[in-house]
């Protein structure tokens, strides 16, 4: 299955560029880190991306909490993606009719599908989701990975949620590069990645908020991850750089005793 092959078998068998793409940048860099950048300055995404780059095979921003967001924002993180080796994912969570995820994705302040190399999707609208990004996209060198179950307590994606998405999934190879979950998904094409959030060394959950933590080993041995998102466990760090080395060590570490098991 998917979860005993290397990625670098993986990266031949991805059916879009995007996915060949990060699978051979996670074998080049080591890495199955994504860092989740949720900052509210310019400055501090940037200096994120430059410091903790090195060691992430993708760079998720949440790009409308920016509160000095600009067009040379874009080109700085287009900028650092390139030095550093690293995709692009913007966690925008699409979640409505085609046509107006189309415009949602090309248009307004953002214009995500200009320099997002990835996309997140709900696909509660359906898998007219998915046909409406794929009609902004000129040539197909963009993806999306869809959000089939959520990290939080309480959350309605339920075990039949998940299976009808996965349908989605598998019905669109040329733009899906994979699913976003917390358990072992049932990814039956070995070129697509499952990328699991709630990822924590120290913590459990976050309180009140509903974020539910589980650590880098067990997303990765028990939970089926192929990338790990880590957010505040690195962003909030005393040091952000040791931090992202510690779960990029961790991560591939967990990886690696999994596809020799
Ligand atoms: O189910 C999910 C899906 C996502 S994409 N749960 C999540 O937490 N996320 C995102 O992962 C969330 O939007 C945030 O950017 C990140 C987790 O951040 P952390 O600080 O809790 O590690």
């Amino acid at each position: 299955s998917r979860l005993s092959l290397p990625f670098s078998v993986r990266a031949d068998q991805a059916t879009n560029p995007v996915a060949a793409k990060l699978l051979k940048i996670m074998v080049a860099k080591q890495s199955n880190l994504c860092v989740a950048a949720d900052v509210t300055s310019a400055s501090k995404l940037i200096a994120l991306a430059e410091t903790v780059g090195p060691y992430v095979c993708l760079f998720k921003t949440h790009i409308d909490i920016v509160e000095d967001f600009s067009a040379q924002l874009i080109q700085q993180l287009l900028a650092a993606a390139q030095k550093h080796n690293f995709l692009l994912i913007e966690d925008r969570k699409f979640a409505d009719i085609g046509h107006t995820v189309s415009l949602q994705y090309s248009h307004g302040t953002y214009k995500i599908c200009s320099w997002a190399d990835l996309v997140t999707v709900h696909p509660v609208p359906g898998e007219g989701v998915i046909t409406g990004l794929k009609s902004a996209v000129a040539d197909l060198h963009r993806g999306c990975f869809i959000v089939v179950e959520m990290s939080s307590a309480g959350n309605l994606t339920t075990p039949s949620y998940i299976s009808s998405s996965m349908e989605i999934c598998k019905k669109h190879p040329d733009f899906v590069v994979g699913v976003v979950c917390q358990t072992p998904s049932t990814l039956n094409n070995p070129g697509l990645l499952q990328l699991t959030p709630g990822v924590s060394l120290d913590c459990q959950n976050d309180g009140e908020l509903g974020q539910q933590y589980n650590s880098p080993e067990d997303v990765i041995m028990l939970r089926g991850a192929d990338i790990a998102v880590v957010g505040r466990g690195i962003v909030q760090a005393a040091d952000p750089v040791q931090a992202a080395q510690e779960y990029r060590t961790k991560l591939w570490a967990a990886y690696e005793k999994r596809v020799s098991s």
